[in-house]
């Protein structure tokens, strides 16, 4: 694809979702051979990084007694704990080294308030603090969005969902994508990225 109005939107392509990282994602490093032709291809590109402060709230040692994956009520609504991960300038939120970051015209970093997690590329879980990237591609006239990266049940499908709340296009290339699959968080997505119009391809 190389419409005028269209992005590649790659979510969170980062060691720590990679084999051996903090937060693993089965076959994480797999797609990026796949991601780094689909940018080749796409003359605009976004890139998210999802940039934790240490200590920050969505971190299981941030809250006595409680282990990752547990769930929290956070002001906002219910919240999974995850290991530490992708903590701010750490090698673990670094871009995975075989990503070709060169093509990314944008990036778009999220997480980074101690009190509320940020899952999409464009709200934070509260729903309504805004990360800046309807504003960005609104400015560049983009209309239609692919989304590929990690993980297909958490940041990407949280971006997938809002984007098309916000009236794009959304296409999410399933086969470039890896999910962590919490009990079930997978399936649950996809059904609610089809009923919300996304196309997965
Ligand atoms: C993600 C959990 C915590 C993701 C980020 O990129 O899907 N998942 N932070
Ligand atoms: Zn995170």
């Amino acid at each position: 694809m190389s419409a005028a109005n269209h992005a590649l939107i790659v979510i969170d392509v980062q060691n720590d979702f990679c084999p051996e990282g903090a937060l693993a994602v089965a076959g994480g490093s797999e797609i990026i051979a796949g991601i780094n032709t689909l940018m080749s291809e796409t003359a605009c590109t976004v890139l998210t990084q999802d940039w934790h402060p240490s200590g920050h709230s969505s971190f299981a040692s941030s809250h006595a007694g409680k282990a990752p994956f547990d769930m929290v009520e956070m002001p906002y609504g219910p919240q999974v704990l995850w290991p530490d991960h992708c903590v701010q300038g750490s090698e673990g939120a670094a871009f995975h080294a075989g990503l070709n970051t060169d093509r990314a015209q944008m990036i778009v970093r999220k997480g980074f308030r101690p009190e509320v997690d940020s899952y999409s590329a464009f709200f934070e879980n509260d729903k309504t603090t805004a990360t800046g990237l309807h504003g960005y591609l609104q400015e560049r006239g983009i209309k239609a969005l692919t989304m590929v990266g990690l993980a297909t049940d958490f940041c990407v499908a949280y971006s997938a969902l809002d984007g098309a709340r916000l009236g794009y296009d959304v296409t999410v290339v399933e086969s470039l994508c890896r999910a962590i699959d919490l009990d079930g968080s997978l399936q649950a997505a996809r059904v609610q990225m089809r009923e919300a119009g996304v196309t997965l391809a």
